[in-house]
């Protein structure tokens, strides 16, 4: 291999030629789904057609992807208030999230939740989150439950590096290391928390350190590697299946664009972070631009055939937001509906518990 070969790509190209070339494709056509999917949304965000903000995951691709194919179905996620990418990548259906985004009726939940609170029980997303940490407790409940049914599902709570300062982050932790609960706590630590940086607001070089406190294991690594994210991740779900101890993994990551789609304008001439650094992750560690110039590399999949992945990942992403835009707001007299519960679990079965 060339010295010239950006360390990016090395490390991703080696071994390649070995893997499953479906799993490979698999994984980018997944990235650039998230990548397109976000993009549109930016778009939709900025013309007025989304109500309310949204917190954008471009740069973070790798992460979600790798973390949802080292997953069965069975298998439950947890996300946060930037949770698009996560709950694609889980299997949601396109056309419904992005009607979800714009508030209408064929909308993943009826247009009633909108994007930080994108839900589908049936392919174990458990729901985004605008409540920072949250999705942390509610991992493990569904950890807890699975332990109770003795079923074999293990569940991963995505959260930032803000969110791992979080009282609950801590309690939640303590108590799935002292109940043996099948968790993986998931945390992308893409450098901020809104404006701060994580250098400024986590106390020790490793936000995966912490997880000595809580006697279980706990790993740093690079969330720009999709290989890595798959392989790390695939180790830790089924270890703790088979085990049931929770586990840490730490992702370094990056997110390319603001905190929020209105950050711009709250920020103006007070920038938090500085356009080199963005440009540096973009130029030299961008999750897909690396893995294809290694898949191309390593003759695994050729520039055609990725154009192809990347010809058709766009036209259905245009199908999606045209269905979007195509489909209607729920009348005005049906909006309260699904926001009061009618009945509270007939199922319970109250004796088992
Ligand atoms: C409990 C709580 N505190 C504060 C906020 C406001 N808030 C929204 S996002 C955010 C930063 C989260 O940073 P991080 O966990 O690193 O996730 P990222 O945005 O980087 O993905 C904050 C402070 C909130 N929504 N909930």
């Amino acid at each position: 291999m060339s010295q010239d070969v950006p360390e990016q790509v090395r490390s991703q190209q080696a071994g390649l030629s070995d893997r499953d070339p479906d799993l490979l494709r698999r994984m980018y056509r997944m990235m650039r789904e998230i990548r397109e999917f976000e993009h549109t949304a930016s778009e939709l965000s900025s013309a007025g057609e989304i109500p309310g903000p949204i917190h954008l995951y471009l740069g973070q691709e790798a992460v979600a992807t790798g973390v949802s194919l080292a997953l069965g179905d069975d298998d439950v996620i947890a996300s946060t208030h930037r949770g698009h990418g996560h709950v694609l990548a889980k299997g949601a259906d396109i056309d419904g999230m992005m009607a979800e985004l714009a508030g209408k009726e064929t909308g993943l939940n009826s247009g009633r939740g909108g994007s930080m609170h994108m839900v589908d029980f049936s392919l174990g997303i458990f729901g985004c989150n605008a409540i920072v940490g949250a999705s942390v407790p509610h991992a493990a409940g569904a950890a807890f439950s699975s332990k109770l049914d003795g079923d074999d599902r293990v569940s991963v709570s995505f959260f930032g590096d803000g969110a791992s300062n979080q009282g609950v982050v801590h309690e939640t932790m303590n108590m799935a290391a002292i109940w043996d609960l099948p968790v993986v706590f998931l945390c992308e630590n893409n450098q901020y928390g809104v404006s701060t940086s994580q250098e400024d607001a986590v106390a020790g070089d490793r936000i995966s350190d912490r997880a000595a406190s809580y006697d279980m294991a706990g790993e740093t690594i690079n969330g720009q590697n999709v290989l890595e994210v798959y392989d790390t991740v695939r180790e830790a779900v089924e270890t703790t299946r088979e085990t049931s101890r929770p586990r840490l993994v730490e992702c370094e990551t990056y997110r390319y664009e603001g905190h929020f789609s209105g950050e711009k304008d709250l920020l103006r001439d007070r920038p938090y972070r500085d356009e080199a650094e963005i440009e540096r992750w973009r130029d030299e560690r961008d999750p897909i631009d690396t893995f294809r110039q290694a898949l191309v590399a390593a003759d695994v999949l050729d520039e055609e055939t990725l154009d192809g992945i990347d010809a058709d990942v766009e036209a259905r992403i245009e199908d999606a937001a045209e269905f979007a835009l195509e489909s209607d707001y729920p009348p005005g007299d049906r909006a309260p509906e699904y926001t009061y519960a009618e009945q509270s679990y007939p199922d319970f079965p109250a004796e088992k518990y």
